[in-house]
């Protein structure tokens, strides 16, 4: 349908984008060597990603690349025997007679995922930028001068398992194999402009060494024989003609033309979102991220929230790509080989929020790889829940039906540490949630539904009924919160999720009616969310919550977020036993409350409609406590989970679409008074730009890819639209259409 010119006038008024220096992370000084994950600086195509120091005389770039892991399908379950996260080492360049350095400065820009150092020595301005091309697949860095001639020095690479560098023409190779077998590679290949290039050959391995250039550019490729495929046993090719060739296919581009492809695709996914919380003051704007972080604990500085906020985008499209594995507990960033948690995948909350934000930030391709990991993990998940006494069922034969997941898994099949038993059920809502916001029907049939299917099925086999007849997860857990038992709030809630997901499923592709049937009326006989003694919302079936408890954890709050079973509209009741249970958790935060909780309970707050309550738990995130001076979630040590937590939180303040409509400014904040945003998703296939004044509404525009019917809500005023496929609607502060 052809859109009007109304139409694309209103649809134009409020897309906007932040101004540039919105969107930058500055320092004043390197990152200290000491502390890698603290202080330097993220980049990352989605599968490999390095951190860039920025020292002047001798620049580290700290490279990973997301399958580099040890470990196997560890049938024993043994969380220490599931392997670990690697980090492939360092390339180093060293630049001798740099040491002495004014005008010092390295950033990160969100805009054009571009971090740049530039500094003076001896008279001579030095500038480098770094990149990570998604299209070319590699890593690209250039060092440039304002003289020519002004670099000398050598560049290594020091790879983390002591493999050996060899090198031949310009290039440098490592090549090794880690002790479960995986092949790995990298490859650095240096190009000048001016001067020379040489190796040296020594004990230690090759260096290379360069004199008088007038520019290096050096591209980086890293890779391992790893395939997401149980049936070749999570083996593929040797990586070393694969990144020979991205190599080689790199330099024959120009720097320039490399730098504009990465921006161009970079720009394609973060460029959908744009925020605007307020403007800051020139003494925020002045100081340095690290020192203003600091500052913004204490006194609200909107920009920098705007950044935190992008921050999570920028970090989910450097490090979840289509095609790749998913961000797992420090995203792709890992500095050492036994990393904190083996750097895995937590089922319990972790890998999960780090998805939140990917629908609702306008960043679903990036959700893939977390259900491209799931399928491929499903034939070792059956296995071992096959074979597991804990999942006999109530006829004493083991488990025959569908798949459970322990607290931890790698990516070879593999499970670590407790069952965490209803992390299926909370994977699957994942998987649907892809398909409530992007409305891929072919999506839905082919991945999403085969598996919550089976996962309801494992389900009817597992649950217990009490003599009332309702039904309970029997020994479950209220994650690393109390003992194992029946009946435990976050395990109910969590099934009823999946059990009213799969309902929706079944009805949206019109199958399995009488199975769907079976499934909602299983659903209705779960043992529900209960109030307790003291108002609170009940942790446990047993009434025994205590009110002086801040544990991290607010599992038995899944209903309100990420789950919906529990609303301020439809379940007043339960909804303030949520808030009374949050409050006492929340507001408070006790030693135990970390980097992921604040952002948890934002989105909880905002569910709430606590816009003042989620703004504070927002703030939290800028302590000394709780992020590094890179602005990464510090658990401690650094975890990822926050920054994309947080990114989700904040989408949940502004727009909601979980209660069947569109509720704009659900959990608006006095610390944003005038403000705008686009590019917001809601469920349905509805994108949404809107932007507030006074803290009310000005205008909005509901774009509909999917075409079909939606209600809008903001305040007490609700419209009823009509939007057909592909078209806009421009609405007004009453939510009246195009006035
Ligand atoms: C869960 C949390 C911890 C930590 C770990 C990686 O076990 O309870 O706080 O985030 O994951």
């Amino acid at each position: 349908m052809k859109k009007s010119l109304f139409t694309l006038l209103s649809a134009a008024l409020l897309v906007f984008q932040a101004a540039a220096s919105d969107l930058l992370l500055w320092y004043q000084q390197p990152a200290n060597n000491n502390k890698p994950m603290d202080e330097a600086l993220a980049i990352g195509n989605g599968r490999m990603g390095a951190l860039i120091f920025g020292a002047t005389s001798r620049e580290r770039i700290s490279v990973n690349e997301s399958s580099l892991w040890t470990g196997d399908e560890n049938l024993s379950g043994n969380y220490e025997s599931m392997g670990a996260y690697q980090v492939f080492g360092n390339a180093f360049v060293n630049l001798p007679g740099h040491e002495n350095a004014s005008a010092y400065r390295r950033e990160l820009d969100l805009g054009d995922a571009i971090s740049r150092v530039s500094y003076a020595a001896n008279g001579i301005k030095y500038q480098r930028e770094f990149f990570c091309s998604h299209p070319a697949g590699v890593l690209v860095a250039q060092f440039s001068a304002d003289k020519l001639g002004s670099y000398t020095g050598s560049i290594e690479l020091a790879d983390s398992h002591q493999a050996r560098t060899v090198a031949a023409g310009n290039r440098l190779t490592v090549s090794g194999q880690l002790s479960n077998g995986l092949k790995y590679e990298w490859q650095l290949l240096a190009q000048n402009d001016g001067g020379s290039l040489a190796i040296v050959n020594s004990t230690n391995g090759a260096i290379l060494e360069f004199k008088n250039c007038d520019r290096l550019t050096l591209l980086l490729a890293a890779g391992t024989d790893y395939a997401l495929d149980a049936a070749k046993h999570f083996r593929g090719e040797d990586p070393h003609a694969r990144l020979t060739a991205q190599l080689d296919a790199a330099a024959k581009q120009k720097y320039e033309k490399l730098k504009a492809e990465h921006g161009k695709d970079f720009q394609s996914l973060f460029n959908r979102v744009a925020a605007d919380f307020g403007k800051s003051t020139e003494a925020q704007r002045a100081l340095p991220t690290d020192k203003r972080k600091l500052e913004a604990f204490k006194t609200v500085d909107p920009e920098l929230e705007q950044l935190l906020f992008q921050y999570g985008r920028y970090l989910l499209i450097s490090c979840s790509r289509p095609g790749g594995l998913p961000a797992n507990l420090q995203g792709l960033w890992n500095d050492n080989n036994n990393p904190p948690w083996h750097s895995d995948y937590h089922a319990d909350i972790n890998i999960q929020m780090n998805y939140w934000p990917a629908e609702p930030a306008n960043l679903g391709e990036c959700h893939t790889p977390f259900f491209d990991l799931i399928q491929s993990q499903l034939p070792g998940w059956r296995t071992a829940t096959a074979t597991a006494t804990e999942f006999k069922t109530a006829d004493g034969n083991f488990s025959k039906r569908g798949f459970a997941i322990r607290t931890s898994h790698n990516i070879f099949g593999g499970l670590g540490w407790k069952w965490d038993k209803t992390a299926n059920a909370w994977y699957c809502q994942h998987l649907w949630e892809h398909y409530a916001f992007g409305g891929d029907k072919n999506y839905l049939r082919s991945v999403a539904y085969p598996i919550l299917k089976e996962t309801c099925e494992f389900w009817q086999d597992h649950l217990k009924s009490l003599p009332d007849g309702r039904l309970v997860v029997p020994n479950g857990w209220s994650p690393e919160h109390g003992p194992d038992e029946d009946g435990v709030t976050y395990n109910q809630e969590i099934v009823w999720d999946l059990f009213n997901n799969f309902v929706q499923a079944s009805d949206a592709l019109g199958k399995d009616l009488p199975y769907r049937m079976k499934i909602a009326a299983l659903r209705d006989q779960l043992v529900a969310p209960a109030v307790g003694s003291w108002g609170q919302l009940k942790e446990w079936m047993t009434d025994r919550d205590d009110p002086k408890d801040h544990h991290r954890h607010t599992s038995h709050l899944f209903a309100v977020y990420p789950g919906a079973q529990i609303s301020v509209v439809k379940t007043p009741a339960l909804a303030l036993a949520a808030k009374v249970s949050l409050d006492a958790r929340g507001i408070d935060a006790g030693s135990d409350v970390r980097e992921w909780s604040f952002a948890w309970r934002t989105a909880l707050y905002a569910r709430l409609g606590d816009g003042e309550s989620a703004h504070r738990m927002l703030q939290q995130l800028f302590s000394a406590r709780n992020t590094c001076p890179n602005l990464f979630g510090l658990h401690p040590p650094m975890q990822m989970d926050g920054n994309f937590g947080i990114t989700a939180g904040i989408c949940e303040m502004l727009v909601q679409s979980q209660a069947g409509e569109i509720q704009l400014l659900p959990a608006l904040p006095k610390a944003w008074p005038a403000g705008k945003i686009s590019g917001l998703c809601a469920r349905g296939g509805f994108t949404v730009d809107f932007a507030w004044r006074d803290g009310k509404l000005t205008e909005a525009v509901i774009h509909n890819s999917a075409g079909g019917a939606c209600k809008v809500r903001c305040g007490d005023k609700v419209a009823t639209l009509k939007i057909p496929a592909g078209q806009s609607i421009l609405l007004n502060s009453e939510l009246q259409r195009g006035k």
